[in-house]
């Protein structure tokens, strides 16, 4: 096993009277730099890119502002105290130690957001499920009429959040984003799973999984996964399961499978909108971290009952000639994707392939074997995926997601399920998961 890189710890000062530099103008950037402006603050933005998607609208509303297109050179950085990186630049880059070893300060959005903060925060990582708990935890809080702000890696970026004015803040954090923080002191923190994902930025999942255990500094409550104990913090943390009892939080079996804490039923997992075991290990999270804002059973109970998922998670499209289609595009790694299989009842179709990011997709065989019929693939690695998967089941090579989505219709028999888990990151086709998850859903609606 590879060492595993320990990052630098900083000291949480506030900064006054510094100099910032915004690397990266997307959407995180964007939100930085209008933070740091409008507090008043001396701010210049730096992106690769000719012009970078937020360029005009920065430009609109502080037409002064320095926006610089190129790389960072010495006289940049230079000029400046603190490096506000976007989470898509990775800080272990020769350049950025330099940057470090100089003395400059490089912090993240959510760093920022930490100083100004004055409120409870909950935060979230994970491998898999982040924005599902995220959104979940959201709408507990709102069953129990608390001024709640969503947002992080999904959705509204953190500082804009800030806007809001919410009296609690529920915040998907990202490995990236974990990186650059160093003073967050959320009130409840939670790694929900570790599973192998972006590892074309870490040295290995020990290293991933230390990036996003950093969550748990300084937090009041630690939520650890009872089943996975590489999220653990310590023996203190709350804890929630689907496979061991001793958990505070559990699935159990008393007259029906139900969620549990402390061995008493809160809701039968019939009543639970969303579906799939990966959805009730959510629920058992989403409820240890509610419960530590004092939000009531009650309101935890109703919003379960109604919360029905996020599009692009094990989402239903459409049933064509007794034919199951389901779009779960949010599957960007090989853990998401075997959750998304081993949650089904019916064989599987399954559309796969796309950018691995250096994850093993051999995990997934077992869930291949004995679910998939057939496995549809495409996309940037799609020759190292079916060689690991030669032998799992069935493979059919395809172009695209029209011709992937062809096949699947000629293949599938009448209770099959087809559905679009690609254990992959999209952008070798497509601008993000989401563009990828509507093209299959439109494709699936014209054969309606
Ligand atoms: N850029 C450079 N130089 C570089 C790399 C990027 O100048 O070497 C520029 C790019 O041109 C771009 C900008 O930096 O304009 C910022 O891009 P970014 O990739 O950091 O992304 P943002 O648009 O700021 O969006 C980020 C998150 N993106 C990533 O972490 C890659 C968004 O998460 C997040 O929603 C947003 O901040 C608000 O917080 C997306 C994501 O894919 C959904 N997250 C990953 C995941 O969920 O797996 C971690
Ligand atoms: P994230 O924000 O971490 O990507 P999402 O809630 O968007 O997580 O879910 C992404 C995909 O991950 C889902 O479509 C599903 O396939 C899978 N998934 C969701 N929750 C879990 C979980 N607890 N364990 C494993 N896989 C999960």
């Amino acid at each position: 096993m590879q060492a595993v890189m320990q990052i630098p710890m900083h000291p949480s000062t506030p900064h006054t009277a510094q100099r910032y530099l915004v690397v990266g103008l997307g959407l995180s950037g964007y939100s930085v730099a209008r933070h740091l402006l409008q507090s008043g603050y001396e701010c210049r933005v730096i992106d690769d890119r000719e012009s970078p998607p937020y360029a005009e609208k920065l430009k609109q509303q502080f037409p002064a502002v320095d926006l610089i297109s190129g790389s960072l050179n010495d006289d940049v950085i230079d000029a400046t105290d603190c490096l506000v990186v976007s989470p898509g630049i990775s800080i272990r880059s020769r350049q950025m130690k330099k940057v470090a070893e100089q003395g400059k300060r490089i912090i993240g959005d959510i760093e920022l957001f930490a100083e100004a903060v004055q409120q409870p925060v909950l935060a979230i990582t994970g491998s898999n499920g982040k924005s599902t708990v995220t959104a979940l935890l959201g709408e507990m809080f709102k069953a129990d009429h608390r001024k709640v702000a969503v947002g992080g890696n999904i959705g509204v970026p953190a500082l804009d959040l800030l806007q809001q004015q919410a009296d609690y803040y529920v915040l998907e954090l990202s490995s990236f984003q974990l990186e650059t923080l160093h003073s967050l002191q959320p009130l409840a923190a939670t790694v929900l799973n570790i599973s192998e994902d972006h590892l074309d930025r870490y040295d290995g999942l020990a290293d991933y999984g230390q990036t996003k255990k950093r969550i748990y500094q300084q937090a009041q409550y630690c939520i650890s996964n009872a089943d996975d104990p590489a999220t653990r913090n310590a023996a203190e943390d709350i804890t929630f399961s689907i496979l061991h009892q001793q958990a505070d939080y559990t699935l159990g079996n008393t007259q029906a499978f139900s969620l549990m804490r402390n061995g008493e039923a809160i809701i039968a997992v019939s009543e639970i909108k969303l579906k799939g075991r990966h959805n009730w290990a959510n629920c058992l999270a989403a409820m240890a971290l509610a419960e530590t804002a004092g939000i009531s059973q009650a309101a935890m109970i109703t919003a379960m009952k109604s919360f029905a998922g996020l599009p692009h998670r094990s989402q239903w499209v459409a049933e064509i000639d007794g034919v199951s289609y389901i779009n779960d595009s949010k599957a960007t790694n090989p853990g998401a994707a075997k959750a998304a299989i081993d949650g089904q009842q019916q064989p599987v179709i399954l559309i796969a392939g796309g950018q691995t990011k250096g994850a093993n997709v051999e995990v997934l065989c077992d869930s291949l074997h004995k679910q998939v019929k057939q496995v549809i693939l495409f996309g940037q690695d799609a020759d190292v995926i079916e060689q690991s998967w030669q032998g799992c089941t069935a493979i059919e090579r395809v172009a695209d997601m029209p011709e992937a989505v062809r096949a699947a219709r000629r293949i599938a028999q009448p209770g099959d399920l087809v559905m679009l888990a690609p254990a992959c990151a999209s952008f070798d086709l497509y601008s993000g998961f989401d563009a990828r998850g509507d093209h299959f859903v439109e494709l699936v609606r014209a054969m309606q």
